[in-house]
């Protein structure tokens, strides 16, 4: 997983509105409309569930990202939750936010991004949640994924939530990982679970027999301006982009990208607890 850097959230909680129009432009929903999607809840529930959501710093690791829990806190309360940052932060942040009453916590370490329901005890991780968020915009983008062939870039985390939500939409998914073992894993753990995939040998040619890309890996520039045409429709939840710059000039409209919002965003509604 690519450790965020300052320079790639620092931006979000002042640019949120226009994210949420970008958002619109390409895929027809905002932001909360993805993410409730994406969690198999009913858009509304941030207007009838208020729970308390604390956000804490941890600093175990390479530590503190500046701008990184403001980020967090910035698109839960843009979701129309009440999200606050703990003064302290770790443990002391931890039973800052139990004693001040908060139901849902936020924490990353350097290993796992996790959002956690205190009174469900449900756990949502970030890498799941991004995968899931991602082939919800990616839906959009493309009416629907029933029978489309969908290509999948990396087998970790994200890209393995990717796979699975695009099975559930009744897609065609290939595999394509730099590990090719990483690919073999996830088709036998798919294949458990009734969910054939096919895994792909050689990048070029995987690459030149799909419109449709999730770039769930964290290669830069290995997607080119001829891999790209008016039908490709690409999610990339990788960081950094896997989209040469020259290929960005092709896209309209067709390029799904951020650092953290539609992960974080699919975390909370994946954490809430349904209304009665
Ligand atoms: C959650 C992001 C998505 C991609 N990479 C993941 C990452 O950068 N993880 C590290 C997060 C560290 C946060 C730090 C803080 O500021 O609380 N412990």
């Amino acid at each position: 997983m690519t450790r965020l850097k300052q320079n790639d959230v620092i931006m979000i909680p002042t640019a949120l509105e226009e994210y949420n129009a970008e958002l619109v432009r390409i895929t027809g929903c905002s932001l909360r409309e993805i993410a409730a999607h994406a969690a198999g809840k009913g858009a509304s529930e941030a207007s009838t569930l208020k729970p308390r959501v604390a956000v804490i710093p941890m600093t175990c690791g390479q530590g503190i990202i500046e701008g990184f829990v403001e980020s967090v806190a910035s698109i839960i309360c843009f979701l129309g939750f009440d999200a606050v940052i703990t003064k302290s932060r770790d443990a002391g942040g931890l039973a800052e936010a139990v004693q001040n009453g908060s139901e849902i916590l936020f924490m990353a370490d350097d290993d796992r991004f996790v959002a956690i329901n205190l009174r469900t005890g449900k756990v949502s991780d970030n890498g799941d949640a991004t995968g899931k968020g991602y082939v919800s915009g990616l839906f959009h983008m493309c009416d629907g994924l029933e029978s489309k062939n969908v290509l999948v870039f990396g087998a970790g985390p994200v890209g393995s939530s990717a796979a699975l939500a695009l099975k559930r939409f009744g897609a065609e998914v290939s595999i394509y990982d730099i590990d090719l073992s990483a690919s073999r894993l996830l088709s036998k753990k798919l294949m458990n679970q009734g969910y054939a995939i096919k895994v792909e040998t050689d990048l070029n040619e995987a690459l030149g027999s799909h419109n449709i890309l999730v770039d769930a890996c964290p290669s830069a520039d290995f997607i080119m301006p001829q891999h790209i045409s008016e039908d490709t429709m690409i999610a990339a939840p990788g960081i950094p982009l896997g989209v040469q710059a020259a290929g960005l000039a092709k896209l309209s409209n067709q390029l799904l990208h951020d650092p953290l919002q539609i992960g974080v965003a699919t975390m909370i509604f994946d954490v809430l607890e349904c209304s009665p």
